[in-house]
């Protein structure tokens, strides 16, 4: 089994979508191991996309991701990775393929619904950005 960090991002609860997600996740075979309903600090936003601090939408990401509640999942599954990134689609959601999260409900590149961890290393570190492993079920 292998791990990914979720997170349904502000659009995502200001559309008041979050049980439609949550179900599509659930239905695509993934199991929720962890789940917090939080509002992101600023220092908290800008340490989790530290890696995107020289790019020019990282102080609008931040703003974006800052601007209501959020929910951070920790999700398992045999290779939940890449199989739920292919679940969101694109990070655009005009080249997301149909069907996904983020071409189902997405409106731009950065309003785009959900996060979703890139690599096994990665999803390691976000998942214990949120939770400690004794949240983990
Ligand atoms: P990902 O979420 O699909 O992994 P990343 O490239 O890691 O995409 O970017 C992190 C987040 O930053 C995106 O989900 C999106 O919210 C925002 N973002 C990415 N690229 C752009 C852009 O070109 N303009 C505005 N926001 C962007
Ligand atoms: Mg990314």
């Amino acid at each position: 089994m292998n791990r990914t960090l979720a997170i349904l991002k502000p659009d995502c609860l200001e559309k008041k979508i979050q049980g439609k997600v949550i179900q599509q996740i659930i239905d695509a075979g993934f199991t929720i191991k962890g789940m917090r309903l939080i509002k992101l600090t600023p220092e908290s936003a800008q340490k989790f996309y530290e890696v995107h601090k020289e790019r020019p939408f990282y102080s609008a990401l931040v703003e974006y991701m800052t601007s209501g509640p959020v929910i951070p999942m920790a999700l398992e599954k045999e290779n939940a990775v890449a199989d739920y990134r292919k679940l969101i689609g694109a990070t655009n959601p005009e080249k997301a393929d149909e069907g996904t999260i983020r071409k189902l409900y997405a409106d731009s590149i950065e309003r785009n619904i959900v996060h979703g961890s890139d690599s096994d290393e990665n999803a390691a570190k976000e998942i214990a950005h949120f939770f400690n492993e004794s949240d983990i079920v």
